[in-house]
């Protein structure tokens, strides 16, 4: 009897949990190049072109420090203290950039990185609010050689705002301009100075990539197949 009256009380009184607040996702953020798609190899085979052109030492290892940063940047990490007038700076990028945009007539909606299209469905079909936030210059073009450039609540790039990442800024920007709070929000990038600026907008960052990359980020997964959305919802 004291028994029964024992489990039945445990029954009406469940265990007390301290549950994490629930920050209320409502909208994805994400990083275009290394995330929705890669286009890092014709970025280095155009940086490589330049730098040959010019006599300029370049290599796969200096090209992964490129990895979300803007052209400019990048430019002046190739130069590494090099110096050049700022007239000839903005020729070597938009060399570098027209290069590049050779590349792009290549790329199709078979270039969506693996897992992309079904996460970018599933988001849509469940009403969350979903952008691009990319440093490239080019991201309208890339999203509309992949047939998705119409799916996106807003795509900022390059343009968007005037200090990079890892500044918040192109972060805080595209939540603006999907009306939500930056702690309603998750990103997903693929670079370091990307991660940085998530975690700086207070955002919930989602990194893609190694841990020594990414290995600040809120969740770390090795490869966009692997992205757990229904773990990403539950724990944020
Ligand atoms: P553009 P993301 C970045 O794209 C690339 O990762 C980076 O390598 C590139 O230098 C940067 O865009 C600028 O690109 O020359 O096209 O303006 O990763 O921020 O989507
Ligand atoms: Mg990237």
């Amino acid at each position: 009897m004291n028994q029964r009256r024992k489990k039945s009380v445990l029954m009406i009184y469940p265990k007390f949990e301290v549950k994490k607040l629930s920050k209320n996702i409502k909208g994805f953020i994400f990083d275009l190049d290394g995330v929705i798609t890669d286009t890092a190899e014709y970025h280095y085979k155009s940086w490589k072109r330049m730098a040959e052109e010019e006599a300029i030492a370049f290599d796969r290892k200096v090209n992964e420090q490129l990895r979300g940063v803007s052209r400019m940047h990048s430019l002046d990490i190739l130069l590494n203290g090099k110096e050049l007038s700022l007239e000839k700076k903005k020729e070597l990028a938009s060399r570098k950039n027209k290069y590049y945009q050779d590349f792009l007539d290549n790329i199709s909606q078979d270039d969506l990185l693996p897992g992309m299209s079904d996460i970018l469905k599933r988001l849509q079909k469940e009403n969350y609010k979903i952008a691009v936030a990319s440093s490239s210059k080019n991201a309208k073009i890339v999203l509309k050689y992949l047939e998705i450039d119409n799916i996106f609540d807003t795509i900022s790039d390059g343009n968007s705002v005037k200090n990079a990442k890892p500044a918040p800024d192109i972060f805080l920007y595209t939540a603006d301009k999907i009306n939500l709070k930056p702690e309603e929000c998750v990103v997903v990038e693929d670079a370091e100075s990307g991660i940085e600026a998530a975690l700086a907008a207070n955002m919930t960052a989602v990194g893609i990539g190694p841990e020594e990359r990414v290995g600040k980020a809120d969740f770390r997964y090795d490869k966009t197949s692997d992205i757990n959305l229904d773990e990403i919802l539950k724990k944020s």
